[in-house]
């Protein structure tokens, strides 16, 4: 490690003074002004984590679903996965050292981490479509090469693209190719496929409109399956899909919206900006029951909505998607009569009905994990088949090593009605994004199954009815003086909050309520739900109150807003 160059590099990268910064729930995030000695530091760290597991380190740089002035960035891990715990606490150490203890820092993670400096390493690396994301991927690329790694720059990409990359890179091509159009190939093919093992009917046509092109089909039924609209929250999303058409010549037509080509990134339009205002995005014509959905900024969180004939608004979230698909995969497993077994997990924020309907309808087992990808999809991982989203549409469904050899085999050797079902499932598994929750992987998914299924938007929506809520933020001087348990349900600091929220929540029916300190932004995260929505507006108002006299409110104390 050749700390003068280092530290030479570091003054061109300087840190602000007093700034401390945690990698939260999805890495570091905040003003893109901020960032750059971030962004060289984790260039660096990319590096060791890379010497230390001798595997191919990914870093994107993204804010999600923040605003346009906001940037961040995460390490992507060997298979795919969030950053281990560790190095979390590593990265934070990094990030907040003074200029003066950089060189102390570097060796003491190598140190506690037992990296073999000899070793070499690599880098992958990815971008949003920010305007600041250019400059501070090249402070990224700066770190890296200072401490000697190798590195490849794939420029702008999805989030879950660069979690491919790195996934594929790290098992020798077995995933895919760690190219674009490898991601493009795979998931198409796959996509193909499954449609044509329902009895769809594929029907080519070309359509003019601001998004693109592809094919028509026709379900089983015989009805034509209407376009889907995608809100590309103005990100990535529409990039990579305009990409993907040439890959997708049948199966799908799809009209694009907010491409990015007027409005800003995530600014009244996106999947965060339709789940939180439970209404749709800006810039999108919708007519009754057209089916729609949104991204958000990065590509990793889809939502689908409809209106429907009287004019209401109907949210399609997390929840749903995963009801949809556990239910069509149980299905395909009982076709196939394998005991392999099916569980779903979730965050506090689901539905009271969707966990309802999956437990007492659905009959699969569901288990509530911390919010934060990363807890869901460890937890996914203890199932043959795991299947997990948040409420916000993030999401996926991992098959173990054990599943996907078994279905491969039944696929080839089976009688004629299991083998069909096997198949659908092993291109079900291509279709899913192993290493991340994916929108465009999803989309494809939910797209096949709902032809596959010959189900429209609004007999989707009717699987079950979402209770009654509402999120909201309320500002304090440090959330950290809130402490939760129980997957975040139960508040345990400050004293008395608890208490006051029990109280507060036997006044509503069917309720339930929580808050937790966001690890994206600096605010606190209250949620209610009950048996209508003006209860559950007041609940989520009256715990607003109760957090802000409580944990240290700052600013104007919460208005009643609904
Ligand atoms: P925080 O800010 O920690 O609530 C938000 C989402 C998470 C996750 C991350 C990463 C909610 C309530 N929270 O985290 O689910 O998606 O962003 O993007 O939706
Ligand atoms: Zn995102």
């Amino acid at each position: 490690m050749d700390l003068e160059a280092i530290t030479k590099h570091s003054v061109l990268h300087a840190k602000p003074n007093g700034l401390i910064l945690q990698y939260g729930t999805a890495g570091f995030r905040t003003k893109a002004e901020h960032l750059d000695h971030v962004m060289f530091r984790m260039g660096l760290l990319a590096v060791l984590r890379s010497k230390q597991t001798k595997s191919t380190i990914g870093v994107m740089v993204t804010a999600s679903h923040n605003p346009e002035e906001d940037n961040g960035v995460k390490l992507v891990d060997p298979l795919g996965e969030m950053l281990a715990p560790s190095w979390e606490e590593h990265a934070t150490c990094l990030a907040n050292a003074e200029e003066q203890d950089l060189q102390r820092v570097l060796l003491d993670i190598s140190k506690k981490a037992a990296v073999d400096l000899q070793q070499d390493a690599f880098v992958v690396i990815g971008r949003d479509t920010r305007p600041s994301s250019e400059t501070l991927s090249r402070s990224v690329i700066d770190g890296v090469t200072v401490l000697g790694g190798q590195f490849h720059d794939y420029g702008l990409l999805t989030t879950p693209q660069l979690h491919y990359m790195v996934y594929c890179r790290n098992t020798n091509g077995q995933y895919g190719k760690a190219t674009v159009e490898g991601y493009y190939q795979k998931l198409s093919k796959a996509f193909v496929e499954l449609t044509k093992q329902g009895c769809t009917v594929l029907a080519l046509v070309s359509l003019p409109c601001v998004g693109i092109f592809l094919a028509s089909h026709a379900s089983c039924h015989g009805d034509e399956h209407p376009p889907l609209k995608v809100d590309c929250a103005n990100g990535i999303g529409a990039l990579k899909l305009g990409e993907m058409g040439r890959f997708l010549s049948q199966g799908l037509t799809l009209q694009l919206f907010n491409v990015g080509t007027k409005g800003k990134l995530n600014h009244l339009c996106g999947a965060d900006f339709v789940k939180s205002h439970q209404k749709p995005p800006q810039g999108m014509e919708m007519k009754s029951n057209e089916r729609c959905c949104s991204f958000d900024g990065d590509a990793d969180r889809i939502v689908y909505y409809y209106y429907d004939e009287d004019g209401h608004f109907h949210l399609i979230d997390g929840d749903k998607i995963a009801a949809l698909i556990s239910s069509f995969l149980k299905e395909l497993l009982l076709e196939i009569g394998e005991n392999l077994n099916i569980g779903v997990v979730q965050t506090a924020y689901a539905n009271g009905s969707s966990t309802r309907y999956l437990e007492e309808v659905m009959k699969v087992p569901v288990y509530c994990t911390k919010t934060g990808v990363k807890h869901l999809h460890h937890k996914a991982q203890e199932f043959d088949i795991g299947v997990y989203f948040e409420a916000n549409g993030h999401g996926t469904v991992l098959f173990s090593k054990a599943a996907e050899m078994k279905i491969k085999q039944l696929a080839k050797e089976s009688e004629d009605e299991k083998r069909k079902a096997a198949k659908m499932l092993e291109n079900i598994i291509d279709l899913f994004n192993q290493a991340a929750g994916d929108a465009i992987s999803d989309m494809l998914v939910i797209e096949a199954v709902l032809a596959l299924k010959g189900l429209t938007v609004q007999q989707w929506d009717a699987l079950y009815t979402d209770l009654p809520n509402r999120q909201l933020k309320v500002k304090v001087a440090d959330r950290q003086v809130i402490s939760t348990t129980d997957a975040e349900r139960q508040a345990v600091t400050p004293p008395g909050l608890q208490e006051t929220i029990n109280n507060l929540v036997k006044k509503h029916k069917l309720s339930r309520a929580f808050v937790r300190p966001s690890g994206t932004e600096d605010v606190v995260r209250v949620y209610a739900e009950a048996d209508s929505q003006e209860s559950a507006d007041s609940l989520a108002h009256e715990v607003s109150l109760a957090v802000f006299q409580l944990a240290g409110g700052v600013g104007e104390s919460p208005q009643p807003r609904f």
